[in-house]
Formats: C-alpha cells, structure tokens, sequence
C-alpha cells in the first residue's frame, strides 16, 4: 500500500517531477482514486496554506504546491467517482472592476480549488452585473472579490450593494481581500469575511460554508 504522507510531502515540496509519478503508482498499487485526493493532496495544500499563513512558506513556493496539485487531480480526475468529485461548494471570484491586478487573485482561487471547491474565476475589471450573473448560473455559495488600488475599493461596497437589490445577498457569503483592504473595510461594507493571504482565504471559505 502507498505510504500517502509521501505525496502530502511533495505537494508541501511543489516537487512536480515526482507528484506524477507517486500518484500514478499509488493508482497501480490499488489505493482508491478519493482517498489520494483527500488524505494525499488536499492534506498537503491544507498544510502549505497554513506555512504561508505563518510566513513559513512565500508566493513562489505557494504557487508550485498549488501546479503540483493541478497536475495530480488531472490524473485522478477519471477515477474519481461522482460522490468523490463533489466540491464542498462553488467559489466565484474576480477582480472589481476598473482594476487589473489579478496575480494575488488568481493565488486565492488556486488555492481555493486546491482545498475541494469548485472556482469561476472571472479575471479582472469585473462588473457587478457580471458578478451576479455568475452567482445566479453557477448557483454559488461564495463571492470573493479582490482589489489592489484604493481608488476601486468603492467598487467592493458597490458590487455588494448591487447584490442585495438582486435579492441574491443572503445566498452568497461575500469575501474581500487585497492589499488595501482590511477587516475594518470588510465590516464597513458589509462583506462575511476578511482574509489578508491565499492560506487563510482558503481556511476562511471552509469556515463560512461549514
Ligand atoms: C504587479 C503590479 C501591477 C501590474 C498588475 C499585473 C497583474 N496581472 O496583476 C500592472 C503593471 C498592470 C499594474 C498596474 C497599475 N498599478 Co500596480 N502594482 C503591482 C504590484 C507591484 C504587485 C501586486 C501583486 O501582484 N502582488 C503580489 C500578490 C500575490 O499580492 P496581492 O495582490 O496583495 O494578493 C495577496 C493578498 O492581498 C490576498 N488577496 C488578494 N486578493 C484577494 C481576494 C480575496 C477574496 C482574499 C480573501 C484575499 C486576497 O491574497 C493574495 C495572495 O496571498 C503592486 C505593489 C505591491 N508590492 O503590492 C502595485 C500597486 C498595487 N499598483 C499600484 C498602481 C498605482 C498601479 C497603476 C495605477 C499604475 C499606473 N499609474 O498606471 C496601474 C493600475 C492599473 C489598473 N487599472 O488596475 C499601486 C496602488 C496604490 C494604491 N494604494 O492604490 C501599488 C501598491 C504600487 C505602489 N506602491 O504605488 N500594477
């Protein structure tokens, strides 16, 4: 049988000339496809999301772990029975619009997925309208909004605002996160929850959908 802590340590590692190959023998050997994916993989990101949460680990290290992860699920996803590929729930994200800063996003939504939920990410300069189009099709659990200029924080407040005259505000947790922001921002607008790195966004999407 697969010793499973080897993988965890490899996706900790973001070693992706191995992650492959242990999967792949861990699949030969006969360990189930779900059990891989959740004591293996998301095990280890749960780990690197604390590292970078502690300073212990920094962006491009994070962002190995989190291609190490992709690439693995890739080879699991055939094998992974319905009930085992069901998400903990649906993620939309997005930079407000009139900003173009997507890298720290895109780390959040990587490491989202990485955790078992399901991410739309809608890149950068997005609309509220475009937002709440999402959140009705993809029927989403979550709206985690990024910004890195102070000049487009407002538009975090308006993109709220335009969900509660949706109607959709009390089905979706809203999160907000980006250099300039802060949990007294996040309180002021309303938003469910602040978080200041990929790490602890991840941790706080599981909290607000337990
Ligand atoms: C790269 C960069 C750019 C690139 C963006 C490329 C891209 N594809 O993203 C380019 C060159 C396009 C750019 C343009 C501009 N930029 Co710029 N840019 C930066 C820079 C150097 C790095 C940003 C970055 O990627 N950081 C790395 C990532 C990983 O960190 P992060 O974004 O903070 O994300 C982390 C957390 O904040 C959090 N997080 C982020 N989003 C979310 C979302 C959620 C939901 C959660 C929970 C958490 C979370 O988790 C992330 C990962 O840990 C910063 C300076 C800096 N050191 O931050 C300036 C900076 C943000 N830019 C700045 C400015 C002024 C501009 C311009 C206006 C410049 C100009 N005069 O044209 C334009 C604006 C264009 C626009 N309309 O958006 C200023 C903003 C000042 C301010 N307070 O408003 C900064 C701070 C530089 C400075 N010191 O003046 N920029």
């Amino acid at each position: 049988m697969t010793d499973l802590s080897v993988i965890t340590n490899t996706i900790i590692a973001g070693d992706r000339e191995k992650i492959c190959g242990l999967v792949q023998s861990a699949v030969d050997q006969g360990t189930k496809a779900g059990e891989i994916l959740n004591t293996g993989l998301i095990a280890g990101m749960d780990i690197v999301g604390e590292k970078m949460q502690n300073g212990d680990m920094f962006i491009p290290e994070v962002l190995m772990s989190a291609k190490c992860m992709s690439d693995a699920v890739e080879i699991l996803k055939p094998m992974l029975t319905e009930d085992e590929m069901s998400s903990s729930g649906h993620v939309v994200i997005g930079t407000v619009k009139g900003d173009l800063h997507d890298i720290g996003k895109n780390l959040v939504g990587m490491m989202i997925e990485s955790s078992g939920f399901e991410v739309t990410d809608l890149g950068p300069d997005i609309t509220p309208d475009a937002f709440i189009k999402t959140i009705q099709e993809k029927n989403a659990d979550i709206l985690a909004l990024s910004a890195l200029l102070t000049t487009t924080m407002p538009m975090m407040q308006q993109t709220i605002d335009a969900l509660v005259e949706s109607g959709l505000r009390d089905k979706v947790k809203v999160i907000i996160g980006g250099a300039p922001v802060n949990q007294d921002f996040a309180d002021k607008i309303g938003a469910d929850g602040y978080a200041p790195d990929a790490g602890s966004a991840s941790k706080l999407v599981k909290e607000l959908t337990a």
